[in-house]
């Protein structure tokens, strides 16, 4: 099914807030930052301030020789993060599922939420409405099937935008931006490319994968399916966000299933170890495959309880494999990671809940815990390699030194 993720980001933040809490400021060039007669910097400034060529990090000084008449303001940072947090409370109206990723910008995943609240479109719109409203600031909004084409979308109109990214508009959007625009691409990754003649999204689009990967690896696929319009990294509510994976791309993609089962134990094995280390448990497991063709499928799966056993780990990372893609074709990318370590993921229990046979259960699961106790012990003592499972030594000695998991 596809999403519906919203990206929003209020204009000209701290100024816009200073303005509104002194209205005479309204309409005038505002400049938040540092003292102008030291050598701090800009924070942000109003739109009319923009105009005389005012932006965020430059130096003040120079702000105050483009426009001395302005109104140059301290940084408040206790109101402005009392303002954001009216702004997260009115969002989470909407849906639960918000990801915040600083004081005026998040993520909303209002794929739940169109049958409460109408199509994602009514539902962004009436944000911009409460925001006026009840806050008396403007934000920009952009709504699409997935994170990274939503933040385009917000940046597109900036102030007072509202962009829908549609599969009919992608192509038009996308294709004439600087590389630059995609998640991921810095000065460094943008001059490469350039020498590769990759100047725009386009191109990038166009380009041949095989030789993304040989320049940039994995970036170099992440960065051909951005400028497809493909990003399948969920929206991640704050407690969320926190996961703990490994993956592994394979040198020569592979369709051997019991290699790929050793692999996904080998992976879960390193996660439980790492969950350990954190004292860390978690609901959420989550499978991501990447096939021959750069398709790639994640899935994930809720359990009652958290964990922190390899077994439970890899015999639910096993059914999802199972159920996504298994055999279908061969595999280029396999990761496994644990999430849901708060209060949420929690799953809904059934009416009537199966008979445990409750003490068995409880011996083993405490048996298992001792032995992965002293496991960790060893492993911490004389390196991980001291003690193993035989099929992930198998598995280990197939796969290159050179492609050992991040
Ligand atoms: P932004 O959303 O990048 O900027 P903005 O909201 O001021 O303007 P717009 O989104 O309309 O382009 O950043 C949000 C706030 O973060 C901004 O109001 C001030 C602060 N900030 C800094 O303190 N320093 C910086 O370099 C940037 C970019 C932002
Ligand atoms: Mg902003």
């Amino acid at each position: 099914m596809e999403r519906k993720i919203l990206h929003i980001d209020m204009d000209a933040f701290f100024a816009a807030v200073e303005q509104h809490d002194n209205p005479d400021y309204f309409g005038k060039p505002v400049i938040v930052g540092a003292d102008p007669r030291g050598r701090g910097v800009v924070s942000t400034c109003s739109y009319e301030a923009r105009k005389f060529g005012i932006h965020s990090a430059q130096p003040i000084g120079e702000a105050y020789r483009l426009c001395p008449q302005g109104i140059f303001l301290p940084v408040r940072g206790e109101r402005y993060a009392q303002v954001s947090r009216c702004i997260m409370q009115l969002l989470s109206e909407y849906t639960p599922l918000i990801e915040p990723l600083s004081l005026d910008e998040a993520f909303l995943d209002l794929t739940g939420s169109e049958k409460i609240f109408g199509s994602s479109a009514e539902i962004g719109k009436r944000i911009v409405k409460d925001i006026q409203r009840k806050l008396g600031l403007s934000a920009s909004i952009g709504i699409a099937s997935n994170k990274f084409l939503a933040k385009l979308a917000s940046d597109l109109q900036k102030p007072h935008g509202f962009v829908i990214i549609t599969p009919e508009n992608v192509g038009e959007l996308l294709d004439g931006l600087k590389v630059n625009r995609l998640w991921g691409v810095g000065p460094k990754t943008e001059a490469h490319l350039q020498q590769l003649g990759i100047e725009t999204i386009g191109m990038l689009r166009r380009s041949d994968p095989e030789v993304l990967a040989a320049n940039f690896g994995e970036v170099g696929l992440q960065l051909y399916l951005l400028a497809h319009g493909q990003d399948d990294r969920p929206v991640l509510p704050e407690e969320a966000a926190k996961s703990i994976g490994h993956e592994i791309t394979f040198q020569v993609d592979t369709g051997d299933r019991s290699f790929l089962a050793g692999v996904l134990l080998w992976l879960s094995d390193q996660v439980a170890r790492r969950l350990r280390q954190q004292s860390c448990k978690g609901r959420i497991i989550t499978v991501k495959i990447r096939d021959c063709n750069f398709k790639t499928l994640t899935k994930r799966t809720t359990l009652t309880e958290a964990t922190d056993f390899e077994e439970q780990i890899y015999s639910e990372a096993l059914k999802l494999v199972q159920q996504a893609a298994w055999g279908i074709n061969r595999v280029r990318l396999l990761g496994v990671s644990v999430s849901g370590f708060g209060s949420e993921g929690g799953t809904q229990l059934g009416l009537f809940e199966e008979e445990q046979p409750m003490l068995q259960c409880a011996c083993a699961h405490r048996d298992l815990g001792k032995l992965h106790q002293t496991v960790d012990r060893l492993r911490d003592r004389f390196g991980e390699g001291i003690i193993t499972k035989g099929t992930i030594l198998h598995v280990k000695s197939k796969v290159d030194r050179s492609n050992e998991p991040e």
